[in-house]
């Protein structure tokens, strides 16, 4: 497949304040689109260059870095946008905040160690909530690192390089990360994930 740059399903200035239109000029419409450039050059003549996305990020993985960290990068990124809305942050579909309290303890507890694994990322990288044998846990993953090569499925995850909050917060990851869980995040697509994963 060619990768190409999904349009954000909202205005770029949609989420703010908690994310900004200059953020979102910066984050998508240049970081995501050197991603899809980068590699889409790197996947022609591969042996990966007819596969499904999340297969090409499974394959390349320790075998193409740099490969890999672009077509990564371009599927976090293509799902983080998806992962966030305006007036998000809001009530969770039954049968994940069910599944949230099954496998973390409790709702507030989910978003607190999802909220940590992105607070101790240290550098660039991702926090996730994804589904490992029918359980949802709260991991965190260096640059373009995700679940899928660590045998999970990502459901939620939230980018914490700082290109991410920089203009906005400063050097305030902590800030930032509680200011998306608590208004931006998108649960009913996070619940779509969620239910899809456990089929
Ligand atoms: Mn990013």
């Amino acid at each position: 497949m060619t990768f190409t740059l999904p349009e954000l399903p909202y205005a770029h200035d949609a989420l703010a304040p908690y994310m900004s239109k200059e953020t979102l000029e910066f984050h998508h419409d240049k970081h995501h689109l050197a991603y899809v450039t980068n590699g889409n050059a790197l996947l022609k003549g591969t042996e990966w260059e007819n596969k499904p996305l999340a297969e090409i990020v499974k394959g390349s993985f320790g075998k193409n870095v740099a490969l890999f960290n672009n077509a990564a990068q371009h599927y976090n990124h293509t799902e983080f946008w998806k992962w966030l809305k305006p007036m998000g942050g809001g009530a969770i579909p039954g049968a994940l905040e069910k599944a949230l309290i099954g496998s973390l303890g409790s709702v507030e507890k989910a978003k607190a160690d999802l909220i940590q694994a992105g607070v101790t990322q240290f550098g660039s990288g991702w926090a996730w909530l994804s589904v490992v044998d029918g359980k949802i846990v709260a991991t965190k993953t260096a640059n373009g690192e995700n679940p899928l090569v660590h045998g999970g499925q990502p459901i939620l995850g939230l980018d914490v390089w700082e290109h991410s909050y920089y203009i906005d917060y400063r050097n305030r990851r902590p800030d930032y990360l509680k200011a998306v869980v608590d208004n931006l995040v998108n649960w009913d697509y996070v619940a779509e994930l969620y239910a899809a994963a456990m089929n």
